[in-house]
């Protein structure tokens, strides 16, 4: 997987009265969660993210329908479905993210370990290459406290 990207499985109980997942923090996933947000009724064609975050990490769960997530760095990209709420995508710091192709139906649930901060944001890409290529020379940045992958 993209470097500072992972999955994360999640235990599912389900019996005859249906489904329950159970999400806690610095267990299930590598982090406190301090925040909670959802995206849903996204229109057909409509492409979202287009930023990376400098420290913010975020499991994002499609816990209804499905959605495409595009992420990548300088040296490496990878589209991801994300169809299954026993699952989340792990995104670290320094990963360039875009979601598509939302099914009508489609309910992403993000966790992240920060409260919202419009500066932790980098928006435009010839910037974010250039931090990125720096901050993923040479597998540098690889096994430090924020690279997770294949849970
Ligand atoms: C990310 C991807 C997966 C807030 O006021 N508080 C919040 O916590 C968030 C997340 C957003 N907003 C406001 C800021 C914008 O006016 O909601 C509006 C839409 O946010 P944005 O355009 O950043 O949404 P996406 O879908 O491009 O990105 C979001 C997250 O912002 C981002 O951190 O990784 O989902």
């Amino acid at each position: 997987m993209v470097k500072n990207t992972g999955w994360i499985s999640f235990k599912c109980f389900y019996d005859k009265y249906g489904h329950l997942v159970p999400v806690e923090g610095e267990q299930d996933i590598p982090f406190q969660i301090k925040r909670v947000y959802y995206i849903y009724s996204v229109d057909d064609g409509v492409r979202r993210g287009f930023h990376s975050h400098n420290k913010l990490e975020q499991a994002l769960i499609c816990i209804h329908g499905s959605v495409k997530i595009l992420v990548k760095n300088p040296y490496e990209s990878e589209n991801i479905l994300l169809d299954d709420p026993t699952k989340a995508l792990y995104i670290g710091p320094m990963v360039w993210r875009e979601m598509y192709d939302f099914s009508s139906d489609a309910v992403l649930l993000v966790l992240a370990s920060g409260h919202y901060d419009v500066g932790d944001y980098v928006r435009d890409y010839s910037k974010y290459e250039k931090a990125a290529l720096n901050y993923f020379k040479r597998g540098e940045n690889e096994g430090n406290e924020h690279t997770v992958c294949n849970f």
